[in-house]
């Protein structure tokens, strides 16, 4: 990272869930955020995950990073998170307007929950700290913030897709939601797609005006900064782990229970925006359709269950259940299953183990913001004798991973053609397709992703200078 005058101040990191060190489920992006705190003195801040009489914050310093944490009343949470957030945006952004459950209560809830973290940060903020807000559940934080007065430079950055402004604009009070984005110094998308959408949203919907050098600006006359910063994944340090898992016990003995079958594999929350049924349903045309394959394959989809208070995710449970059942009910033998479902989660080195083990990585979310999986998969492969991503083209890791065969998730007959075509194909094209993809991998990796970012918004601030807040 390249340190200026301009970086004076501590780094603010503001999402809904706080990844602390002592907890298990950290990701390669919590660990980079970390890092990237830890390297400049920072604070994060957000939901503790705990539900409780009242909005009690935590504070703690670890690792050279100071957490604050609040609880939510489960109103809040109930309309904030698995309300407005993941009944509303959730689906809205991923595609699926018929699932969207848009209630007035829960978009309530959701400004309220905002309206409080603005105020426990700012009573935080310094007057030079830079601020990273991250994702859906905190779309007017930003807005909320220049209300109070807070004139620091603050980014955000969505995870999930931006859809398309027709889509946009079914959401109930969409003007004030997205427009809510203008608070921010900074807009950070996965995708070319997602910026498009967010500027035909501001020009068409808003009547903003797009200004040169990538700035837009909104009727009120506010200009911000939006750009296309594709995350990446630690390259180098997955690979290693990957490398390091086949000494693994649990590696060794699933290795010995394929009995020298291909390995496809699926790693995904059970989510709908995943594909899942789809990718079942391809599945078992690749059986139907080329019989010689049966009992020389085997399809592990690893699934932890995610958001088990939403009814769609337990509808989309039972489904899933019943498909790899009546699959392995039709095709199964008494020494073959043809799927391995497993609705657990695992240790990152366990997972690498079983990427680099599995002949074919099959990713197809009907919607993805980037997808990790796929580029986790892609960097788990041994480059002696590397396995086919096989991606849906709605993934936006799509976009830089022209090396995997991409496929239109909902035509299942093209996934299983994909799939037939991946087992079947020959060790030096494996190699060039790994090879085109690993360089991508290798040259913008989470790191990369993290700079570009934080270098983007710390050259914001002068544009913001003579502008009001609120
Ligand atoms: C959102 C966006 C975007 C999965 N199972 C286990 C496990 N995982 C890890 C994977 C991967 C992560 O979870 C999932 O990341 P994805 O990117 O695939 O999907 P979302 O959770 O939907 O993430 C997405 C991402 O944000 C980042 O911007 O790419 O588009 O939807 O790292 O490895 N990890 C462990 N055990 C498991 O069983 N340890």
């Amino acid at each position: 990272m390249s340190a200026g005058p301009s970086r004076a101040g501590r780094l603010v990191v503001v999402s809904n869930r706080v990844a602390t060190p002592r907890q298990i489920a950290t990701g390669g992006l919590a660990s980079a955020m970390r890092a990237a705190l830890s390297e400049r003195g920072g604070l994060w801040f957000g939901w503790s995950g705990k539900i409780a009489e009242k909005a009690e914050l935590h504070h703690r310093h670890e690792g050279g990073i100071d957490y604050a944490t609040l609880d939510l009343t489960r109103a809040d949470h109930d309309d904030y998170y698995a309300g407005f957030a993941n009944r509303a945006l959730w689906p809205l952004f991923h595609y699926r307007p018929d699932l969207v459950d848009y209630r007035r209560s829960h978009l309530e809830g959701y400004l309220r929950v905002n309206r409080l973290f603005a105020e426990r940060l700012a009573a935080m903020l310094r007057p030079d700290d830079t601020v990273w807000v991250h994702d859906y559940h905190l779309i007017p934080l930003a807005a909320m913030l220049r209300g109070l007065g807070v004139r620091n430079r603050i980014g955000f950055f969505l995870h999930i897709p931006l859809p398309a402004a027709e889509l946009l604009i079914t959401l109930p009070r969409h003007r004030e939601l997205i427009g809510a984005l203008a608070a921010y110094d900074l807009v950070g998308l996965h995708t070319a797609r997602d910026l498009r959408a967010l500027e035909t949203y501001f020009l068409h919907e808003l009547g903003g005006a797009l200004r040169p050098g990538g700035l837009l600006r909104a009727p009120d006359g506010r200009t911000f900064r939006a750009g296309v910063f594709p995350i990446g994944i630690d390259t180098a340090a997955v690979a290693q782990a990957a490398r390091e898992a086949a000494a693994l016990p649990e590696i060794q003995q699933f290795k010995d229970s394929l009995q020298g079958r291909a390995l496809i594999i699926g790693v995904d929350r059970l989510d709908y925006s995943k594909g899942l049924p789809q990718r079942f349903e391809a599945y078992a045309q690749l059986l139907e359709r080329e019989p010689a394959l049966q009992r020389q394959v085997s399809f592990l989809q690893i699934a932890p269950p995610s958001r088990g208070a939403v009814p769609e995710y337990r509808r989309l449970r039972h489904e899933l259940e019943r498909s790899a059942g009546h699959i392995n009910g039709k095709y199964a033998t008494p020494d073959w299953a043809p799927i391995r479902y497993v609705n657990q989660s695992f240790p990152h080195a366990v997972l690498s183990g079983y990427y680099r083990t599995a002949r074919v990585g099959l990713v197809t979310p009907l919607r993805d913001g980037m997808n990790l999986v796929a580029k986790e998969y892609v960097a788990c492969q041994d480059p002696r004798d590397p396995g086919v991503l096989v991606l849906s083209r709605f993934a936006g890791a799509a976009q830089e991973l022209d090396g995997a065969l991409l496929v239109n998730p909902a035509d299942t007959t093209e996934v299983a053609e994909a799939l037939a075509r991946a087992l079947a194909m020959p060790l030096q094209e494996r190699r060039k397709r790994w090879r085109a993809m690993m360089d991508v991998l290798e040259r913008h990796d989470l790191g990369s992703w993290l700079d570009a970012f934080l270098d983007a918004l710390y050259a914001t601030h002068p544009a913001r200078a003579g502008q009001r807040g609120g």
